[in-house]
Parts: structure tokens; sequence; C-alpha cells
């Protein structure tokens, strides 16, 4: 990631609210804030800066400005590190909540015993805020949707990315034992939520015995929880407790949807079959058996071997994974209105990544074009940082340079390489460099990289200012979270969404893990809005590509379809897209 000013500015902030917990001096409090926010504002990349250079810009002094150069040179404040060791852990990672200040994390802590992300939700869901003297109802509200920007936390739940990889190992291993038929993941992470809480594998065998034993025995195992006949728990080594299910293959698909829930999904089911005249468990759908019935007689299963098989009987169309929240979709099923949303197999394009032309891309251009080629896209747009991204952000020379290297791979590699940037959105609205180098591009990502904390009004014109430009194509990142790490800036979605409509400009779908920006929930409101939708990967790295499922799983728990996507055009339909924003009278991107 990139060293910013806004990164410098963090680390002040982070000492003068340690300073505040510690109950220090206000006024050398006070000093720091007034550092961080000059820093925060500075004109300038304080990179480029000597420390007297510093000392000129209004709000730094001497001291403030030997922290910076030790931050910049080293990464890290001693003295901040000192600060660290010396604070609750905890306490400090509340103020990073916005609207939540030091005085209010103490409170909280002392009060209430508060000191994680976490344990501030559910207080704030068992309503144990109310009646805390010193806070208001206001805040109290600031404070939930602050948390509802940030998304899950980390701390016992674990990025969808790294639970992916652990469930796959498992389960790659148990395919390998001759008793098993079929093995794969349920659970959340099926359903492809953000973060998950624990892992579910499911697995068909006639025999349970060696599958349990399988995964008991295996390396990655830390210690054995449950070890019974039907389930058995382990947790990982990586602190992750994974579930195992076998059933027989004719419960294949009952367990499948049972296990897969979500819990409130499959409540809405059972009321279905319920309606019916019949049951729903993890061993199938069954007939109600007739209370007058011979007490031997063999109860009649309707459906279980497939997940397709037991929607149809209930009759419903099968419902994909990530749909499976009780969002609509089981009435939707039953009206045979679910939307065809879109695979990973739609994308025919990747529309945002970075090569080392820009300082934080890890792969050369040729690397990474070879590599989208490889992964069969038929174009993929280089998009790395423009030039007001002081430390990674390319020149115009360097943008030209870029622009025959460009052309020279593009004589030999078929996959169309669109010349694209990532502008930075400043303060205003305004992007990078002018109309005329901009129009030069093929495609245009703008994103906002500095200055999270403006009001929610400032922050929302800002991005609708920078979407009425005629090269800017998608909004990246549109709220700028990282998910269980920082809250995405407090904007508008939906004057977001209604202006993409209205500009012609697509909001991505971030596909990085730790950012999946667009959330699900907002991709429904962009996709109700009618508003285009780019999935892109934002890689950094070669292996950054395979994030596309990420992107696309999420895309699909808001509803999109092909149609909505813009990587989903060929490239000829891309370019009608780019061409139609740019409007009469500028170049044309051919
Ligand atoms: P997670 O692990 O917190 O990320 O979320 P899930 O959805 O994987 O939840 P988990 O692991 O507790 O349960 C796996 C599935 O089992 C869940 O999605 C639905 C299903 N299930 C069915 N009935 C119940 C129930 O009564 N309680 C729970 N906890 N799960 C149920
Ligand atoms: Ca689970
Ligand atoms: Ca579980
Ligand atoms: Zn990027």
């Amino acid at each position: 990631m990139a060293w910013t000013n806004e990164d410098v500015a963090r680390q002040f902030a982070e000492i003068a609210a340690l300073l505040t917990l510690r109950g220090e001096d206000a006024f050398r409090v006070r000093a720091y804030e007034r550092a961080a926010a000059a820093v925060g504002a500075a004109p300038r990349d304080l990179a480029g800066l000597s420390a007297d250079e510093m000392t000129a810009i209004k709000g730094i002094g001497a001291s403030t400005a030997k922290r910076i150069v030790e931050y910049l040179t080293t990464g890290r404040i001693a003295m901040l590190e000192d600060l660290r060791a010396q604070v609750p852990a905890g306490v400090l990672e509340l103020t990073r909540i916005p609207g939540l200040g030091p005085k209010t994390a103490l409170l909280l802590h002392d009060q209430l015993g508060i000191s994680t992300v976490e344990e501030l939700r559910a207080a704030l869901d068992a309503g144990s805020l109310r009646g805390l003297k010193g806070l208001g109802a206001k805040t109290e509200d600031n404070l939930r949707q602050s948390l509802g920007r940030m998304g899950a936390k980390d701390t016992d739940r674990v990025p969808v990315a790294d639970a992916v990889a652990l469930a796959d190992e498992l389960c790659d291993r148990l395919a390998r034992l001759p008793q098993v038929r079929r093995v794969t993941w349920a659970g959340s992470l099926r359903r492809m939520r953000e973060t998950i809480g624990d892992l579910d594998l499911l697995a068909a065998a006639d025999d349970p015995a060696p599958v349990m034993a399988a995964l008991r025995d295996a390396d990655l195992v830390d210690r054995i929880l449950v070890a019974g006949e039907k389930k058995t728990s382990v947790v990982l080594r990586r602190g992750i407790q994974a579930d195992l299910r076998v059933v027989e293959p004719d419960a294949w698909g009952a367990a499948l949807v049972y296990f897969t829930g979500s819990k409130a999904h499959n409540i809405r089911i059972r009321e279905r079959a319920v309606r019916k005249g019949l049951t729903l468990n993890e061993y199938g759908l069954w007939e109600v058996q007739d209370p007058d019935a011979a007490a031997e007689a063999a109860p009649v299963r309707v459906a279980g071997s497939t997940e397709a098989d037991v929607y149809a009987a209930l009759g419903l169309q099968p419902v994909p994974a990530p749909l499976r929240e009780d969002a609509g979709e089981v009435e939707a099923a039953a009206e045979g209105r679910l939307p065809a949303v879109v695979t990973l197999a739609d994308l025919r394009g990747d529309l945002h990544g970075h090569s080392d032309w820009s300082g934080d891309g890890k792969a050369s251009l040729e690397d990474m074009v070879a590599a989208a080629a490889a992964r069969g896209l038929e174009y993929w747009a280089v998009t790395d940082h423009a030039e007001d991204l002081t430390i990674n952000g390319l020149t115009r020379d360097d943008m030209r340079a870029r622009r025959r290297a460009i052309a020279e791979l593009q004589d030999r590699y078929a996959i169309r390489i669109l010349d694209g940037a990532e502008l930075n959105i400043g303060v205003g609205g305004g992007v990078d460099y002018d109309l005329d180098f901009l129009l030069d591009f093929d495609f245009c990502v703008a994103s906002v990289h500095t200055l999270f904390n403006r009001p929610r009004e400032e922050q929302t014109a800002r991005i609708l200012a920078a979407m009425e430009h005629p090269a800017v194509n998608v909004i990246g990142h549109p709220t700028g979270r990282k998910i269980g790490r920082r809250p995405g800036y407090d904007i508008d979605v939906d004057a977001v969404v209604a202006a993409a409509v209205r500009t012609g400009t697509a909001v991505e779908v971030n596909a990085s893990p730790q950012r999946l920006d667009l959330s699900g929930d907002h991709v429904r409101r962009a996709v109700d809005a009618g508003a285009l939708l780019t999935i892109s990967s934002d890689a950094h790295s070669v292996g950054d590509l395979a994030s596309l499922r990420y992107g696309v799983a999420t895309a699909q728990r808001g509803w999109a379809t092909p149609g909505g996507v813009l990587n989903c055009l060929p490239l000829d339909g891309l370019l009608e897209v780019v061409n139609a924003k740019r409007g009469p009278g500028h170049r044309r991107v051919t």
C-alpha cells in the first residue's frame, strides 16, 4: 500500500489518541492533533521533502518533522510503538471508528468492559449503551452507522479468501479417500459472505468412520472438539473451527441445503415445506406421516439426493448459494423470477489492475498481460495510479512511456490491453492531468485515496462531481472500506448510484477480498436503480487476478446479472459505452 500523507496523518492521530487515553496533558495532545490535520491537508507529498521543507508547512514543527522522516524512512515511529505497548489493546481500535473519540473509548472500556469493535457491536445490539452518562442517542446512532460501513470484524471471523484456501485444502484431501463419493464446503463460505465464522464441510460416503478419522488426523488440525459419528469438529492450526458432517449419498442434496444455510433461508423454505404437507431436514424432504399408519411403515422421502430436487419439490427455482440470505430470494424463486446472476465465466475482461509501472504494482506489465490472457480474458485494463497519488503515481512522461510499452506488447498478444489509469478524486471532485491528456487513455477508474473523514455531503458531492467527467468510466472501490479494519467514508450510496445511471458511469465491485467494495447490499441497491457495475480485481500481482471470483460472488449476493456488468460486454460493446460517456466531439476509443 502506498504511503500517503493520509497514512502519516493517521500515525499522528493515533499518537494523539494514545496520549489522551493515557491522560496526558491536553496541550501536548492538541499539538499532535494539529500535526495530523496539517499533514492530512498538506498540498505536497511529504515523502519528497526534507525535514526543513516540512517545517515550512503550517502546523508542522521540528519534532513532528523528525518523526515524519523517521516514519518515511523506517516505516515506524518509536514513540508510537512505545505508546501502543502501554495502552490496553483494543481500546485504541475503538477510536478508529469515526465518531468515537478517546474519551468515549475509555468510557466504554471502564464502564462496560468493551475493548473490541465486536464487543461494541454486541453492546449496541443489546442496547447497553443507552443511559450511559456522557453518551447521547446521537452518538449511539453515529456509532451504529460507522460500524455498518465497516463490515464484519476479523477477530474471530476470518476473511473469506483465507477460509477458501483452508477449505479447498481439506476438501482435496478428503476427496482422495476411496469411501468419499462427494465432498464440498457449505455454510457461510459457500454463500461467500465477507468473513467466515467456521468452516462447514460436507461429505457423502456409505461409511463415515474413515472420513471422520481422516479429518481428525490431518496435520492442519490443532485440536479436536467433537468426534461423533455424524459430526466432527476440530480447531485448525490457523485458529478457525471446521465442522465435518458425513451423510449417505441419498441425503446429499438435503444436507447441502441444510448446512449451506443461511439459517434464515432454511427457516423460510421449511415453512414452505410445511404448507405443502412435507417436512424438510438435513436428511431429506419427507411426506408427513399419517399418525394412524402402522408404526413400521417406512417414511417417504420426496427429495434429497440433489439440491435441485429439493428446491423443485418445494416448487422453487434452484437458488444460488450466495442468494440464500432470506432477502426475497424464496419469494422470487416461487414466482420463477430469480435473476440469472453473473458468473465468473461471464466476465470478458478486467477493468482495474496495476503493473510495476506504479510503485505498488508487483509484476511487470507483460507478466500481468500474459496472466490475464491465460485466464481467457478478452481485454485487460492496466490502470496504474495517476500522478496525484504522489508516491506511486505516474507522471505524464511515465504514462507516455508506458503507452509505448503497451503498443509493443499489443503486437504480440491477442488480448486487448486497454491503456488506463486509476485517477485520484480530489477534494472538490477534480481528477489528475487535464481533459486532453485524459482523453488519450482508453479507460479510466477514478477513486478516493485521500481525505476520508469529510462530512457525508462533501464526500458524496466529490464523487458525483468526478462522475461528470467524460473520461471517468467507473468509480473504484466506491466506499473505501477495508473489511474489519476501517469503515468506508460516509457517502450517500443511493445518490452515487443515481448519478451513475444519469452520467453513464459504472460503479465498481472491487474484488479484492479485503475490500469487496461495493458490498453485496450496496450492489443490490445499484442493481435496483439500474446502475452499471464493473467487477474488477484491482490486481497488484499476477496472483491477485484470482480474486475475481470474490467480486463475482459479491455481485451475486447483490443479485447482479451479466447484463448489468460492463465487463461482461465484448470489447466493442465496452468501447461503445466508453465512447457514449465521452460524447460527440471527443476522441473515440477504438
Ligand atoms: P458462520 O459460520 O458464522 O460464518 O455462518 P454459517 O452460516 O456458516 O453458520 P453455522 O456454521 O453456524 O451453520 C452452518 C449452517 O447450518 C447454517 O448456515 C445453517 C445451518 N443450520 C440449520 N439450522 C441451524 C440452527 O438451528 N442453528 C445453526 N447454528 N445453524 C443451523
Ligand atoms: Ca460456518
Ligand atoms: Ca459450523
Ligand atoms: Zn487500484
